[in-house]
Order: C-alpha cells, then sequence, then structure tokens
C-alpha cells in the first residue's frame, strides 16, 4: 500500500470498496454500486469541486468529473458511491486531480465487503477499522465506545 502525504485541501479519506449486505447509499437494494469513497475538507472554507476528478488508474483509465455545482462543506465529508461515478473501486490507483494537479492518491485493494481502508489522524491508511461514511474515521476501541 502506498501512503500519500496529507495535502492542504481535499483529500481521500476513506474507500469502502466492496459492497456487500448493507445498502450503503439507502435506495433499498444492496448491491455492487453501493460501494463508495469519502472524501475530506479539512479548512475552514467551503471548496467548490468543480473540474476535479476522481479517477482510477488502472488497466484502463477511468475518470469522474464532479459536477459543476458540487461543493464540500468547511471540515465536511463528500460521499461518492460507484453507481455515481461510475468507478469501479477495487483495483488500480485511486486518484484525485484538478486539472493536472494531483491532490491524493491511494492504491486500492480488494478487501472483505462492507470493510474500508481509512485513513488515522496521522494519514495513514489502515484496515479493520469499521466504515464510518460521511463521518470521521474511527479506530475499532474508539467506535466500540461510542455505542
Ligand atoms: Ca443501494
Ligand atoms: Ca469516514
Amino acid at each position: 500500500m502506498i501512503t500519500t502525504t496529507l495535502t492542504s485541501t481535499v483529500y481521500i479519506n476513506e474507500v469502502m470498496p466492496v459492497a456487500g449486505r448493507i445498502d450503503w447509499d439507502k435506495d433499498g437494494v444492496a448491491e455492487p454500486g453501493d460501494a463508495w469513497v469519502e472524501l475530506y475538507n479539512p479548512t475552514d472554507e467551503a471548496l467548490s469541486l468543480e473540474w476535479w476528478v476522481l479517477e482510477v488508474e488502472g488497466i484502463e483509465q477511468y475518470g469522474y468529473r464532479f459536477p459543476p455545482a458540487t461543493v464540500i462543506q468547511p471540515q465536511g465529508y463528500l460521499v461518492i458511491t460507484s453507481e455515481e461515478a461510475e468507478l469501479p473501486f477495487v483495483e488500480g490507483r485511486l486518484r484525485l486531480r484538478h486539472d493536472a494537479v494531483l491532490f491524493d492518491a491511494v492504491e486500492l485493494l480488494v478487501l472483505e465487503a462492507d470493510r474500508s481502508l481509512s485513513r488515522d489522524a496521522a494519514g495513514e491508511w489502515q484496515e479493520g477499522w469499521l466504515p464510518t461514511l460521511g463521518t470521521h474515521n474511527l479506530p475499532p476501541a474508539a467506535a466500540g465506545r461510542a455505542r
């Protein structure tokens, strides 16, 4: 796994590559397209993701351009499903870029269904943390205490 340095702007915070029994987007059906990626805006300003692209560099090049009105709130999260992005999140390198500037990247892994890759407070990627869609990532012990 390749670790990237956290940038001072929007970054990839969590990836849930393989959807299983959980209907993550709550549309009534648990399906492969429920896989998701969570972005985080650590700044104190709302940021537009217009012209930003989420892409998977693998055997083929896939890319998803955010709709023009997409905004990520200060200290806010934005979740994109595999279905919305028309991207698989299981293989290759997931990248977040704006024009030619690469803001973040993570090597995708096939995990057990409904498990995620989470960045910890130091920016390192962790496996085995419980998925936290749209909220801050928690190590297993902290997640247990929160219940
Ligand atoms: Ca669903
Ligand atoms: Ca999270």
